[in-house]
């Protein structure tokens, strides 16, 4: 493979920290599951719109190609390597009573965190016997959960077009066919090995071999941002009972996405800003300085319909859980005043 050359409006964080010394340094090396600088990089070599561009094969990645993740983590989440994770899942010690009562803002809440089976390669570098033995095991852990968090697994392979259809559009199922996972090798042997586990009222739902093996989450109308949040880490407490996830001390949860690591969770609401959003700068001062993140409505590389956008907390690694999520909480409270005010 030969250096790539991104064109000079290319703003990934890939195109940013790969120079021609770190190419050369990374180029020739695999790891234990043959998984290359080439494929790590090909997402953003091919999506040239990519905001990071890289992915991980497994966790030996992040140490093999360090050279260039370690900086793509750094400015991302802001850690450096002499940093240490950390991990707080009370919800007692979250601040965050609902910011909108009346519901006039906020239409719905949910927090994800990805998981990763230990002593298994990540989805970009997994075979298909690995990624069935996963799902086997995973379903098999869900099927044992009881109470609020009992509920079914739904294979995709299977799944009408319909109901596919209505679950992604509902907000509760990952797209198909995403050109950033594909790039990776995320989308090889689709749909075999993906589902879809939910409860009855799908306030809780786990993602079977999507991006990462597990995205575990609960989410509801409105915006009791502590309820979704106790939600959550009940799951997690139960899971990991059955499922042993992948965890360095240093990088927290590993995922396949560097921007993922950590507490691998992402903490949203759905939210009405209408007038906000006619001043574009006046809105990303706000989310900037409370390290938010502004995706679209239908996730992330979407676009908001009928002024309603999905804020979200942009920082996974190196702060608690506690603390992600307050990251969102303080800040929907501040665009919530400067949508009122205006
Ligand atoms: P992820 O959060 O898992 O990284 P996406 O950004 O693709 O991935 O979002 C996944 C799905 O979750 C999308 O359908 C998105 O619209 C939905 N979603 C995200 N936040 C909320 C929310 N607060 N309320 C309802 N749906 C949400
Ligand atoms: C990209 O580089 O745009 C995709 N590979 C997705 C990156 C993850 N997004 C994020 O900001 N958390």
């Amino acid at each position: 493979m030969n250096y790539p050359e991104f064109p000079q409006d290319c703003k990934s964080l890939l195109s940013k920290h790969l120079s021609l010394e770190v190419f050369e340094a990374l180029k020739d090396k695999k790891t234990s599951n043959g998984f290359s600088l080439e494929q790590a990089i090909n997402s953003g070599v091919r999506n040239l719109d990519s905001g990071i561009g890289v992915y991980a094969g497994d966790k030996e990645s992040y140490a093999l190609f360090g050279a260039l993740l370690d900086p793509i983590i750094e400015e991302y989440h802001g850690f450096t390597k002499q940093d240490a994770h950390k991990s707080n899942l009370n919800p007692d010690d979250l601040n965050a009573p609902n910011p909108d009562p009346e519901g006039k803002y906020i239409v719905s809440t949910r927090i994800r965190v990805g998981r990763n089976m230990d002593n298994m390669p990540l989805g970009p570098a997994i075979s298909k016997e690995q990624r069935d033995h996963v799902e086997a095991s995973v379903v098999a852990g869900l099927k044992t959960l009881e109470g609020e968090l009992s509920g079914n697994y739904y294979p995709l392979l299977g799944m009408s077009k319909e109901v596919q259809d209505d679950l992604i559009k509902d907000h509760f199922l990952f797209k198909e066919g995403d050109r950033f996972l594909d790039a990776v090798g995320l989308n090889r042997n689709w749909p075999e090995g993906r589902g879809i586990y939910h409860n009855n009222d799908k306030t809780f739902l786990v993602w079977v071999n999507e991006e990462d093996q597990l995205r575990i989450i609960s989410m509801q109308q409105g915006g009791d941002i502590k309820e979704v949040f106790t939600r959550l880490v009940s799951a997690i407490k139960s899971i990991e009972t059955k499922v042993p996830f992948s965890y360095s001390d240093h990088l927290g949860f590993i995922t396949s996405c560097p921007t993922n690591l950590g507490t691998a969770m992402r903490a949203s609401v759905h939210i009405a800003l209408p007038k906000l959003a006619a001043d574009m700068e006046a809105f990303k001062a706000i989310t900037d300085k409370y390290y938010l993140q502004i995706r679209g409505i239908h996730g992330e590389h979407s676009e908001s319909e009928g002024g309603i956008y999905d804020i979200s907390n942009r920082r996974r690694l190196g702060i608690t859980e506690v603390e992600a999520v307050q990251d969102m909480y303080d800040g929907v409270v501040a665009l919530i005043a400067a949508e009122k005010a205006l």
